[in-house]
């Protein structure tokens, strides 16, 4: 008895069958990954889209050993989709304190470190500008201004 196998040409052609199938699912797989992971600021809970943010920072030494910080929403975009109930959450990671209004939807309140922020609010088309009154300006740390895009 031979030690190898002998291959007929039914048997390779189910092989390669096989393999083509395998390839094209870890293919899907993957592609399925990618699309959630660029949807990984926004997650759906019943009928609630649940969009997370979180206050980041942007900070450099100039030559002269000035410090030089400003501050951001990131992601600096979310999106949701008209008519659904929307709830944004923003954690505070950067900066002690953030007062923010969201414009358009009569919407204020305030972003704490390490605390999370929450708002409810029915999303209709447009897009919302999120305006940290706090770092309104270059003069103040800022422009740091967020947006929801609402399709
Ligand atoms: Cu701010």
């Amino acid at each position: 008895m031979s030690r190898f196998w002998v291959v007929s040409r039914k048997q390779w052609h189910i092989g390669l069958a096989v393999l083509a199938f395998i390839m094209v699912s870890i293919a899907f797989i993957k592609y399925s990954q990618l699309q959630m992971s660029e949807h990984a600021a926004s997650t759906t809970t019943g009928e609630t889209r649940v969009l997370h943010m979180i206050t980041g920072e942007f900070k450099t030494t100039l030559d002269n050993g000035k410090e030089l910080e400003t501050y951001l929403f990131h992601p600096g975009t979310v999106y949701a989709h008209d008519g659904e109930k929307v709830e944004l959450r923003i954690k505070g990671v950067n900066g002690k304190q953030h007062d923010f209004v969201i414009e358009g939807l009569d919407i204020r309140g305030t972003i704490k470190k390490n605390e999370e922020t929450v708002v409810t609010f029915q999303a209709k088309e447009g897009i919302y500008r999120i305006v940290c009154l706090t770092h309104a300006d270059a003069a103040h740390e800022g422009p740091m201004v967020g947006y929801i895009v609402v399709d």
